[in-house]
């Protein structure tokens, strides 16, 4: 489908009102800032280094000169809510396409039932929604999560391989979201399959902030203690740097009296690594922006990608934290 770029409009406002008018027909009348794709991004939040890094991936990919795109930015505060008003703005606004980063799986039926209505395609850029509304989307970019929670899952399985009573405390990330639910089920498939014996102690969300994973590992501590528990697996760097400092306020040492999974990579994550707090990396890559500008402008174009296009990534060990921390761009 192509539809008419309104680049250079101006003012949300403005727009709304030429759009309602039926301006969104017929050449010209752009106001003269090129032709290139107005394309509206609803983007999570800013709750971790990841996200920031994300963030400016994708609208840096944008700014270039050569693409003449105009992105339009909103920040859901992880808020679906807020999210869902982002998108019908943008569908009011009559862009050319939305991405959308769905703070969880649930519920966009709805708002993205309009957009199909409106001709307006949806590229879903990182998170996943649930399986019902695929027809709603193009195509999504991002990480294979579970993916990523079996490699934190095949990790502990050959680490613990010995270990009677392994027990297991776990810092998920934003409930109903898809790398929260993705990162667990391929975790616990694979100590599951490899016949681990194992109890998990607890598992509860820290929303993937270092406040809230402080919080969370505060209440493990007073709930359960920290005798005996071999391994937290954190599903970001925030939620497990935030635990990091509620273990060494319990007087404990993070990465030695209990062992720690993080998932991301940041440059934060790796120092922590360096400095022996953490025992294992899983790598998610939030860098995708110009590969996310390359395929909305391919579907703005009327191309039909694959339905998944998975960013590729990689898994580090205690030995090349150190060598890899200079590498790490976020
Ligand atoms: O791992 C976490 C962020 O959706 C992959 O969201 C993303 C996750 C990332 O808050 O740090």
């Amino acid at each position: 489908m192509k539809r008419r770029s309104l680049a250079g409009i101006g003012a949300g406002a403005a727009l709304f009102s030429l759009t309602a008018c039926g301006e969104d027909s017929g050449e010209g009348g752009d106001g003269g800032s090129g032709d290139g794709y107005v394309i509206g991004f609803s983007q999570v939040g800013a709750e971790s280094a990841w996200r920031t890094a994300n963030s400016k991936s994708v609208q840096d990919a944008a700014a270039a000169d050569e693409r003449g795109i105009e992105l339009k930015f909103d920040d859901g505060q992880q808020d679906q809510e807020k999210q869902i008003a982002a998108v019908r703005g943008y569908i009011n606004q009559a862009v050319d396409a939305i991405v959308l980063a769905p703070v969880v799986e649930t519920g966009w039926t709805d708002v993205l039932t309009e957009a199909s209505d409106a001709g307006i395609p949806v590229v879903l850029a990182d998170r996943g929604i649930e399986a019902a509304d695929e027809d709603l989307y193009v195509t999504r970019l991002g990480s294979d999560f579970e993916a990523e929670g079996r490699s934190a899952g095949e990790w502990a399985a050959t680490t613990f391989a010995a270990t009677p009573d392994f027990k297991i405390l776990e810092l998920t990330g934003t409930t109903g979201s898809a790398p929260a639910n993705d990162r667990k089920a391929g975790f616990f498939a694979v100590l599951d399959e490899k016949a681990v014996a194992y109890t998990l102690v607890d598992s509860q969300t820290g929303n993937f902030t270092a406040e809230e994973g402080k919080a969370t590992m505060e209440t493990f501590i007073t709930t359960h203690g920290l005798d005996g528990i071999h391994l937290l697996y954190a599903h970001n760097d925030e939620m497990g740097l935030g635990a990091i400092q509620a273990i060494e306020e319990a007087g404990k040492a993070p990465g030695t009296d209990i062992q720690i999974i993080i998932v991301d990579g940041s440059k934060a994550g790796f120092q922590a690594g360096v400095d022996g707090k953490v025992n294992y990396i899983v790598e998610c890559n939030p860098a995708f922006g110009e590969q996310l500008m390359d395929v909305v402008v391919d579907v703005i174009e009327g191309g039909s990608p694959e339905k998944f296009t998975p960013v590729e990534e990689g898994v580090f060990g205690p030995e090349t934290f150190e060598a890899e921390l200079p590498n790490r761009q976020f």
